[in-house]
């Protein structure tokens, strides 16, 4: 019988690369979206409102994680196998200024998923998108499954609260709950005031001469950057264990934000020291320094491991992001007769 699935955030990044690898795999794919006054679903317009040939196996519903009864409505109409917890006020710097919002759809919104399941008496199995933000101020290097957490964000606490809420309801209810600790991963389809990709979108505006200057913050900071798509896969793998458990998924390399210009800048022939500028608006309260993950346990258990490195990631964004700037040149000069 074919499988259902019910994704949340799957307007975002990761929730794109998701319904399609879901609907490739054969499952009738739900998504909860929320009202907007502008046009949220461009992520996932090609698999749904392509005019010749909709799409039938991804089927979109009003929602929103902080709204209960919407989330009730959806867990008794649709009954699905399995659900993704996507959906997130997910950019630290942001949850800085709106830290009570941060914490109602980050961290709340999962209770209220959890709730709704067990209102509707049903039993799918459960994926949380849990963070490398958890870490925090890393307690040790690098990081895994038993690395204490040290949370430096209101969006990393709303993350932890979330973590520990789907470790409760597996342990006091049974449920089939798993917590995915994701460390970064980026793709073309990235947001673009997240910092890799505001550099590779600068980077080839710079190149096409419709920007100058790129404004950043610490440089210093060091991630464990990975390909998103390959991510994705590893949420799947998590739900068909035999047994729930959580999980680090990491490439296990880590550089510096500066590392990734220099990349970027590189690859264009461009000198990274005429463009880059500091500006301390992009310095946070408590920044998180050093990010690395040890992802041995997914490799062991789930048979999951990257194959896109450093280098390659930010090759296939700069290429990516060429492309857009050079269509934005077009449209430029169009307008300009
Ligand atoms: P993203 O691109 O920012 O997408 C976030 C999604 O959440 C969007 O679809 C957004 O909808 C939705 N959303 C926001 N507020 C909502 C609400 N109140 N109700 C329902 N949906 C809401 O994030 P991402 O990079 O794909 O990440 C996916 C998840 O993984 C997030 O939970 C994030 O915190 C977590 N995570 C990400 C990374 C990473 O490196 N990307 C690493 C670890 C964990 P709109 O489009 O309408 O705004
Ligand atoms: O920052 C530094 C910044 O915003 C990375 C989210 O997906 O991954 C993401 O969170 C680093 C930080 O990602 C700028 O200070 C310097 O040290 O790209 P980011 P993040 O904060 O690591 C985790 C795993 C998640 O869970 C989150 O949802 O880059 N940085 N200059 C800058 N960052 C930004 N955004 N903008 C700058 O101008």
């Amino acid at each position: 019988m074919q499988k259902t699935a019910l994704v949340t955030g799957i307007t975002g990044q990761d929730g794109s690369y998701l319904a399609e690898f879901l609907i490739d795999k054969g499952y009738q794919v739900y998504g909860i979206i929320r009202r907007s006054s502008s046009f949220n679903t461009g992520r996932i317009n090609h698999i749904y409102q392509d005019p010749h040939e909709p799409d039938p196996r991804l089927k979109l519903v009003y929602g929103d994680l902080n709204d209960a009864s919407s989330l009730n409505k959806i867990m008794r109409e649709l009954h699905p196998d399995e659900i993704y917890n996507l959906g997130a006020q997910s950019h630290v710097m942001v949850s800085f200024d709106v830290p009570e919002y941060t914490g109602d759809v980050t961290g709340l919104g999962t209770i209220r998923l959890l709730e709704a399941i067990r209102e509707a008496g049903i039993k799918p199995k459960f994926y949380q998108a849990s963070s490398s933000e958890l870490y925090g101020l890393a307690q040790e290097i690098p990081q895994k499954e038993t690395t204490p957490f040290y949370p430096r964000s209101p969006y990393a606490c709303a993350k932890a609260y979330a973590f520990y809420i789907v470790r409760n309801y597996r342990e006091a209810y049974g449920f089939f709950a798993c917590n995915g600790i994701l460390f970064n991963h980026e793709s073309p389809r990235r947001g673009e005031t997240f910092v890799s990709r505001k550099i590779t979108r600068a980077v080839t505006r710079i190149k096409v001469g419709l920007q100058d200057k790129l404004y950043l913050g610490n440089l210093e900071a060091r991630r464990d950057w990975g390909y998103a798509p390959e991510y994705i896969e590893a949420m799947w793998l998590m739900l068909q264990q035999p047994r729930p458990a959580d999980f680090v998924i990491a490439n296990g390399e880590c550089h510096t934000v500066k590392e990734f210009v220099e990349e970027a800048f590189g690859l264009l022939g461009l000198d990274w020291h005429k463009h880059v500028e500091i500006d301390p608006r992009y310095l946070r309260p408590a920044e998180v320094d050093t990010l690395v993950g040890d992802s041995s346990k997914a490799e062991r258990e789930l048979g999951w491991r990257p194959k896109v490195q450093f280098k390659e990631l930010v090759r296939i964004m700069v290429e990516a992001d060429l492309e857009l700037a050079k269509k934005e040149t077009h449209m430029k000069n169009y307008r300009q007769g």
